[in-house]
């Protein structure tokens, strides 16, 4: 059978546009369980009709995989719905072939029912597509004579949620090879991303990433990491972006992996995604030496009471401390301020704002409102509340902001812009 894989992604963010390395991670698995795969990134095409028109003609697919990443861009105010543009990627797709198409990604992983509707495919599968997406290949090509693989979504076809297919540890998954998903005219600036584990289980009220990755911490090798990172060496490519959750989660795990970098030479930048606690001065330091250059840390909220509705088990007095060791190492912090959250009110949004300006951060994102995803503790907070009704389609963005503080935040803001300028 001939898959051509798609990431629809084209939404270029500077020096932090993401590339594909979910797909890649597909392709890598697919290729390795016999299937002949091509490999389209619209990100790295400047013309997406040309780009799809050429690989359907040469790849003739038996079967188009399509990755689905954003919904939306999570801002409240100006919404923009990220969905819509594949509907057309979709109608070349069917245009230009009869290939079923078959839906996969972050994105797809929290809304499979409302986005395999919404976009008109054949099938999808939620969560990790390494295993499942060979086995749904498998499916098709006996001529979908039994039940379809587990986790397996069909359009109009009503099923129970599925369950999670993501039982492997890691090192089974293979790592995708520069050669298969980045084009020789990539854009040396854009980030290589790089994951090291999946899953998280720290539960904050409003996140949907056990959707996509489930609760239960997996780690790679970190021989394995430190391999697949000099491959991209070897091609020139030495800056990444660790896309773990929480890079800092399990702390030994990450002065491991730091070690390893460090003891390989291997002369490389990096970004990554900390949880502001669990962090020592050991771990900071290593990272530094080990090439990361800058930390995003979402502490969210500068209120003690914010915070513990979040779910969040760290105090400000630690995410005080935790970007003091990061600064103390000579890493750039990257904050991320959410208000309008549970529990705010104008004066834990002054408290916020004042303690976020306390950290003396290299960068401060201050979002109003916080997306609701399906199945989480915000979603069912906001339907109590009367925010969201409880059958309302959160594929079309809705957003949770305290009520009494929905008109007031953007003034509030805009203020602050002003004494800033
Ligand atoms: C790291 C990250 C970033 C980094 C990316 C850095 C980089 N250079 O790559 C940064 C900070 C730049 C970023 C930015 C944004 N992000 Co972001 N990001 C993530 C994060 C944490 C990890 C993504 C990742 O790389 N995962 C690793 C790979 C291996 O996993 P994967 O892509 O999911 O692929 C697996 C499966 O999904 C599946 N799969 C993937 N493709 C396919 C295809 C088929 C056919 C199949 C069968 C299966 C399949 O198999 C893969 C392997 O197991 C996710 C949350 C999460 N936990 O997933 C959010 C997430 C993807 N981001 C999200 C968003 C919204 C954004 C922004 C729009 C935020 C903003 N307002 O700026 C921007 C958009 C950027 C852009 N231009 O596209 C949302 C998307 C959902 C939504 N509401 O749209 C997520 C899910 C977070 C969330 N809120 O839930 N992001």
């Amino acid at each position: 059978m001939r898959i051509l894989l798609i990431s629809s992604n084209r939404e270029i963010c500077g020096a932090m546009t993401p590339l594909p390395l979910g797909l890649a991670c597909v392709a890598a698995a697919t290729a390795n369980a016999g299937f002949a795969v091509e490999v389209l990134d619209l990100l790295q095409t400047t013309n997406w009709v040309a780009a799809i028109q050429t690989a359907v003609t040469a790849a003739r697919p038996d079967v188009i995989g399509l990755s689905v990443r954003n919904i939306d861009d999570q801002t409240m105010v100006n919404t923009r719905f990220l969905l819509a543009p594949l509907r057309d990627i979709i109608a070349l797709c069917r245009n230009l072939c009869d290939a079923p198409i078959v839906l996969g990604g972050a994105g797809f992983s929290i809304f499979p029912e409302s986005a395999l509707a919404y976009l008109g495919a054949d099938m999808g599968i939620a969560g990790e597509g390494e295993a499942a997406f060979p086995k749904l290949l498998s499916w098709l090509e006996n001529g979908r004579r039994s039940a379809p693989p587990a986790g397996t979504y069909l359009a109009n076809t009503p099923l129970a949620r599925q369950p999670r297919t993501d039982g492997a540890g890691l090192d089974s998954l293979a790592l995708p090879p520069p050669a298969l998903w980045l084009q020789a005219t990539l854009n040396p600036t854009w980030p290589i991303p790089v994951q090291t584990r999946r899953g998280c289980a720290n539960d904050c009220c409003y996140c949907s990433t056990s959707a996509i990755e489930g609760r239960r911490i997996r780690c790679r090798d970190t021989n394995a990491v430190v391999r697949w990172l000099s491959n991209y060496c070897q091609r020139g490519l030495r800056n990444f972006f660790f896309v773990d959750n929480t890079f800092n989660l399990p702390m030994a795990y990450a002065k491991d992996l730091c070690r390893k970098i460090i003891k390989a030479r291997l002369d490389i930048n990096w970004s990554a995604i900390v949880y502001p606690k669990w962090v020592d001065s050991e771990l900071a330091e290593l990272m530094a030496k080990a090439g990361c250059l800058e930390v995003g840390l979402g502490f969210e909220s500068g209120a003690e009471p914010v915070l513990r509705l979040l779910n969040k088990k760290f105090t400000p007095a630690e995410v005080a401390e935790v970007a003091a060791m990061f600064a103390d190492a000579g890493i750039k912090r990257n904050g991320f301020l959410l208000l309008g959250a549970p529990g705010d009110t104008r004066e834990t949004v002054e408290e916020s704002l004042a303690f976020a300006e306390s950290l003396h951060l290299d960068f401060l994102k201050i979002s109003t409102g916080i997306r609701i995803y399906p199945n989480t503790a915000l979603a069912a907070r906001a339907v109590s509340e009367k925010i969201i009704g409880r059958d309302d389609n959160l594929l079309f963005p809705r957003f949770y902001c305290v009520p009494q503080l929905r008109e007031w935040l953007p003034q509030r803001l805009a203020d602050n812009n002003k004494s800033c300028s």
